[in-house]
């Protein structure tokens, strides 16, 4: 609701028409002509030739609620019909467009790298694992990232939540990579109300280490309805809310637990409140955009930044009993590996009047936030290092074709998955090899290798793995293992050479 008493921060037609003066410079509409394929790309060129600064000032930039949530399965939300309730995040489904192909990394570290880079992991030594919390490694320094594009084109950028594109190096925190703000945790998997990854503490404010009582999908939705709160309205926002929900440890508080009595197995029941707690965060961030009349003139874009695991190996340090918890739906295994369940997630994107309600069906990959996002402000593309992203706004607000027509699920050493069109190719090299050819539109679930009767699919996959295999940054992840594991002290165990002497 719009109060009228309120500054409607969702407009900054001042500010708007300052950054599109700044547009006219011929660099800028170049790099602007270059990334806009549809919407608010294109108003800033239209305006500029066209009916001038009047209809250009009537073309704000919007405000961008990012938010994701960390190993939720596809099928663990309301609107895909689960029993997990997700009552704002089935409102922002039903009144925005739910995007059906929508890819995500297989982990954690390499989609928040892909997302903020736009880039493929592969090109930043990020396609292994994530980055461990002894790693040193991150996000190389001379890659210009989303927030750091945003801020360029005027925007106030903050970061509530998780992180995990490297701590090791103040250089490589949330701060001094574009962000204005940032609350919340650097590494991957923390104690969720000890805030501890490894038995020492992971939560800050800004670049300071601070402690903090209290669970953290609620600190991050009170920290992010502030940010709101507190917004300066003659900048559009963007925030990206990063929460850590549903991730292992599963851990809630009780109250959330009584949402799910007739759940009896612990990990599931504990699993699904998580889920309900960061869904009722992300009611309170949308009553407090309500609230500073912003939601008007705000993108909302939600999805996993991976699919929900369903394999003991990728549950990390936490011990969980039962069966994994996590439901990717159809899709085919989950987190940590290449196959859909790992790598399609649940996803959507909600603007009243600009977005369709209804399914979004083009394909689409996180690298593609990027350039959407950044033609959505109006700003450039000079500054980052040749995209694997697309812009697909057209796609989602238009309902036009999806640009993309290749997705590189990743490419590291000893496996490599790529889709062109419904032909999609899983290659793992590992002695003795296996290649599995799917066509996903006939099966989505990937139950059917059509490798053998199609030698000629396979090789043209294969040839194309091959030539992004060639510009291939090597693995962070095993420089940084083998250094882990061969600084480890001796494990012979204590006392023995004095028994055998
Ligand atoms: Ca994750």
């Amino acid at each position: 609701m719009t109060s009228s008493s309120q500054t409607p921060t969702g407009t900054q037609p001042k500010t708007g028409l300052q950054r599109r003066e700044l547009l006219l410079s011929a660099s800028a509409l170049v790099a602007a002509g270059a990334v806009a394929t549809g919407g608010f790309g294109l108003p800033v060129l239209r305006g500029a030739f066209g009916s001038g600064m009047a209809a250009m000032a009537a073309e704000p930039q919007p405000n961008i609620i990012h938010i994701v949530s960390d190993d939720q399965g596809w099928k663990d939300v309301g609107f895909h019909g689960s029993d997990i309730k997700t009552p704002n995040i089935d409102r922002l489904a039903e009144t925005g467009a739910e995007l059906t192909q929508f890819y995500a990394q297989p982990m954690c570290s390499q989609t928040r790298a892909a997302m903020l880079t736009g880039r493929y992991p592969l090109r930043t030594g990020f396609q292994t694992a994530v980055i461990p919390s002894g790693g040193l490694y991150g996000v190389p320094v001379d890659e210009w990232l989303l927030p750091q594009a945003l801020k360029d084109a005027g925007y106030e950028t903050a970061l509530v939540g998780k992180w995990h594109i490297g701590h090791a190096k103040p250089e490589y925190w949330p701060r001094q990579r574009g962000f204005d703000y940032f609350y919340g945790a650097m590494v991957g998997e923390i104690d969720h109300f000890k805030h501890e990854a490894h038995g020492e503490g992971d939560w800050y404010r800004n670049n300071d280490r601070i402690e903090e009582e209290g669970y953290d999908t609620t600190l991050f939705g009170n920290e992010a309805v502030k940010r709101i709160e507190e917004h300066d309205p003659s900048k559009p926002l963007y925030l990206y809310l990063a929460f850590t929900a549903p991730h292992t440890p599963y851990q809630v508080p009780d109250e959330y637990l009584d949402n799910y009595p007739e759940i009896a197995d612990t990990s599931r029941r504990t699993y699904a409140a998580m889920i309900t707690a960061m869904d009722d965060q992300i009611g309170h961030v949308l009553e407090a955009l309500d609230k500073r009349g912003m939601r008007e003139n705000t993108l909302i874009v939600f999805h996993s930044d991976n699919g929900g695991t369903r394999s003991a190996k990728f549950t990390g340090e936490s011990k969980v009993t039962g069966e994994l918890p996590p439901n990717n739906g159809s899709y085919r295994d989950g987190k940590g590996t290449i196959y859909e369940g790992g790598t399609r997630v649940v996803a959507l994107a909600n603007w009243a009047g600009k977005i369709k309600p209804g399914k979004v069906d083009g394909m689409m990959h996180v690298v593609d936030i990027y350039p959407t996002l950044v033609g959505l402000a109006g700003g450039t593309l000079d500054k980052t290092k040749p995209l694997d992203g697309l812009d697909v706004w057209g796609a989602i607000s238009e309902g036009k074709v999806s640009p993309r027509t290749e997705v590189v699920y990743n490419v590291q050493p000893w496996a490599a998955g790529v889709r062109q069109g419904d032909w999609k190719l899983v290659w793992q090299a590992l002695i003795p090899g296996t290649l599995e050819l799917f066509d996903l539109a006939a099966d989505p679930s990937e139950a059917k290798n059509l490798a053998e009767a199609n030698p000629a699919k396979v090789k043209e996959l294969q040839a194309r793995i091959a030539e992004l295999a060639a510009q291939a940054a090597p693995p962070l992840f095993m420089t940084d293992a083998f250094r882990l594991i061969l600084s480890e002290p001796p494990s012979t165990p204590e006392g023995f050479f004095e028994v055998s002497d």
